[in-house]
């Protein structure tokens, strides 16, 4: 048999196969490998001279919306070409092979569910949805007038992205099943976050306080690490399909 390239250690296995409930948490680490930048790495070429903090937030979009909004079209245009990788793949795969199993997710990509994924809960909202700034409701179509952002057909108020700001409440809803499932799995994957950002940052912790044996699936260390069961330190897009191919064996 090829050697495995990352070696997943056998309790690990066993927590899996007798998984009841695994709840799943990601972060812009698991699109990494589709090409899509981490929310924390440089931000390349045009952007580079700019924050992400700085531009996700209601002050900067009433600063300078076309700004906010072109670096939003940027990110979908980018997104677009994106395809999900095998890390994607494998938590849609473990999705089938689990009684119950929750995926909540930091990125605003939508490519868990261009991977098969289907009982997502998008915790900061998705690139690929627009709403009005003013009336706060999602808008599906709007006159191209070239004006940029688009307005609103309703109200003629701004479009911006439907996805959570900085400062900006998470959908309640969203983090409230969030937090439960996190409560009551018993099995917590935290995979390709840097664990800055809350409240989703809180979640493996709930876990770890509801007994849940937790994983940690990341390149560099975390705030999570000391604290996780299992710290798994490697790229999500070749650690995952390798606990695929072992749990099928
Ligand atoms: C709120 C959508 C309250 C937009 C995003 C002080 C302490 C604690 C909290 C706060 C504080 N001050 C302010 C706050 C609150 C604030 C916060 O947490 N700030 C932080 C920065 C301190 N939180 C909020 O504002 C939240 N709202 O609290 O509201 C409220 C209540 C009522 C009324 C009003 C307000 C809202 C937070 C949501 C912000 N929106 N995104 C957009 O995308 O444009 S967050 C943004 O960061 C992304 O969603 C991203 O997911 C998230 C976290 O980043 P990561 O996903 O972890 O990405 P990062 O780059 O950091 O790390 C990538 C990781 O992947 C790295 O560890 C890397 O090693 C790893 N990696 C790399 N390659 C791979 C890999 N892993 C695996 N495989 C690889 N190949």
């Amino acid at each position: 048999m090829a050697e495995a390239a990352f070696s997943i250690p056998s309790n690990l296995i066993q927590a899996l196969r007798g998984a009841r409930h695994a709840t799943v948490l990601t972060g812009s680490g698991i699109s990494a490998e589709s090409g899509v930048p981490t929310f924390r790495d440089a931000q390349t070429g045009l952007w580079s001279n700019f924050r992400p903090e700085d531009l996700a937030t209601p002050e900067a979009f009433r600063r300078d919306p076309k700004l906010v909004w072109e670096w939003y079209a940027w990110r979908r245009e980018l997104v677009a070409r994106a395809r999900p990788n095998e890390g994607h793949l494998a938590l849609a795969e473990l999705e089938q092979r689990v009684p119950k199993f929750t995926l909540i997710t930091q990125n605003v990509d939508g490519l868990h569910q261009r991977a098969g994924s289907r009982n997502v809960i998008e915790l900061h909202g998705n690139i690929n949805r627009v709403k009005c700034f003013e009336e706060d409701a999602v808008v599906e179509s709007w006159n191209q007038t070239g004006e940029v952002p688009p307005r609103c057909p309703r109200c003629g108020g701004r479009l911006r992205p439907d996805v959570v700001w900085f400062n900006e409440p998470l959908p309640e809803d969203s983090i409230g099943k969030a937090a439960s499932a996190a409560r009551n799995c018993d099995l917590f994957l935290s995979i390709g976050t840097s664990g800055a950002v809350y409240p989703a940052a809180s979640l493996p912790f709930e876990a770890l306080e509801g007994g849940a044996t937790v994983v940690e699936i990341n390149p560099v260390p975390t705030p999570l690490t000391a604290r996780a069961t299992f710290a798994l330190r490697g790229p999500s897009g070749e650690i995952l399909p390798e606990i695929m191919r072992q749990l099928a064996g």
